[in-house]
């Protein structure tokens, strides 16, 4: 068996995707999610230049050997463009084998673990009430598990309260749009909104709290400790992971569980904070992290340690990218939430899928395969359409982490 043919699909139906399809000699075929937010053309050009013209012939059932083949054999290693492009190969060639076997794909990892993926969506607002209300919806939609955003008095632009209500956008211009950071305003700001919405709906519903890397190590700390009353699910991207180590300062001062990983690509990231026990849940998802192949490398290692996943899932990662990652939640033994932040019509009409929302949790599909297609007649109505990820300054004019 040969793979015969593999192509890109650039589209952009709401906003910007980057699929790669992949067609063999027997007539059956695979996608993968190659979407990296604001460097989508980066990974089109590495697969269509570099990767494509290298397939061409190989057993597509060699998943494994491939995956080497293209991490080793590109002598530079790793990087999100990299790992996007690995990923998209490894997704459709999973997608091809559970076909050829005539399963869904989970069934191939394992099997079920579980009957469904307990999910969270993001509740925002522009102030306290408007966030304490947008929680409330999300209450009445049935989600167990919520993230809570809300703008901050005295930030203009906060993190997190992007366009759309049930799906989130960040990528808002050509260029990076200019937002201004305050650190103070925030830490004074956020216990006071997960107070007001413990006051509002008690203990039963999980909330949760993206940092989006803002703060110190020692700022995360002191948040994580103004928390604990809140007893918050986990506490995201405290701060930047490039240093591991500086978890362990966090660690040592806050019992406020923390998740990290959505920019992560291998699993050389997440080695010592998974190893030192730094954080609680590992957020690397299935099309920046390598794919199917290497994530599960990543959730058996995080799985020695108590260590449990929570996969990245905005609206900028495709339906292909949710189902696949839907399969692996499905199997992985170490399970811990899975993020979905839905996609608008135009998407769900561009990428047909099998999963459903049920109760608060994704229930994944039944087809062979990951059961993700893509319609490339509608795709190719939705030209690409340039956007980027904003930026952040501290109000002294400092480059800071958006
Ligand atoms: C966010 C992401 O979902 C999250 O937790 O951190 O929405 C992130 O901002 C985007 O994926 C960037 O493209
Ligand atoms: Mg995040």
């Amino acid at each position: 068996m040969k793979i015969t043919s593999a192509r890109v699909i650039v589209t952009s139906p709401g906003r910007n995707f980057v699929t790669l399809k992949v067609e063999t000699d027997e007539g059956v075929s695979g996608i993968g999610d190659a979407t990296l937010n604001g460097r989508e053309l980066a990974v089109a050009s590495y697969l269509t230049d570099h990767v494509i013209p290298s397939l061409i012939g190989r057993d597509p059932r060699m998943s494994e050997d491939i995956w080497h083949y293209l991490y080793r054999g590109a002598y530079w290693r790793r990087g999100p463009v990299t790992m996007s492009a690995i990923a998209a190969v490894d997704t459709a060639l999973w997608d091809i084998k559970a076909k050829l076997a005539d399963l869904p794909l989970y069934q191939l990892l394992g099997g079920k673990s579980r009957d469904r993926v307990l999910i969270y969506g993001h509740a925002n607002g522009a102030d306290l009430e408007a966030t304490v209300d947008a929680v409330g919806k999300y209450i009445d939609m049935g989600y167990k598990a919520i993230r809570a955003q809300s703008g901050v008095p005295g930030i203009e632009k906060a993190y997190g309260i992007g366009r759309g209500d049930m799906y989130y956008e960040p990528a808002d211009a050509r260029l990076p749009t200019e937002t201004v950071w305050d650190t103070p305003a925030y830490l004074n700001f956020v216990p006071k909104l997960f107070e007001k919405l413990r006051d509002t709906y008690g203990f039963e519903p999980q909330l949760l709290h993206d940092v989006h890397h803002r703060l110190t190590p020692n700022e995360a700390a002191q948040l994580g400790k103004s928390l604990e009353p809140y007893r918050l699910f986990w506490m995201e991207d405290c701060t930047p992971a490039e240093n591991q180590e500086a978890f362990r300062h966090v660690r040592r001062h806050t019992t406020t569980p923390l998740a990290v990983g959505e920019v992560f690509n291998t699993i050389w990231d997440c080695k010592q904070l998974i190893e030192e026990q730094l954080i609680d849940y590992i957020r690397a998802t299935v099309v920046h992290a390598g794919g199917i192949t290497h994530l599960r490398r990543i959730a058996d290692l995080a799985a020695l340690y108590q260590v449990r996943t929570g996969s990245h899932g905005a609206t900028d990662l495709s339906p292909v990218c949710m189902g696949a990652a839907l399969h692996f939640d499905t199997w992985v033994p170490n399970f811990g939430i899975q993020e979905y932040m839905r996609h608008t019509d135009e998407t769900d009409a561009v990428f047909p899928h099998d999963y459903r929302f049920e109760d608060g949790h994704l229930i994944v599909g039944e087809t062979p395969g990951h059961g993700v297609t893509i319609d490339e007649a509608l795709a190719a109505k939705y030209p690409y359409d340039p956007a980027s990820l904003p930026i952040a300054r501290l109000r002294d004019g400092t480059l800071w982490h958006w």
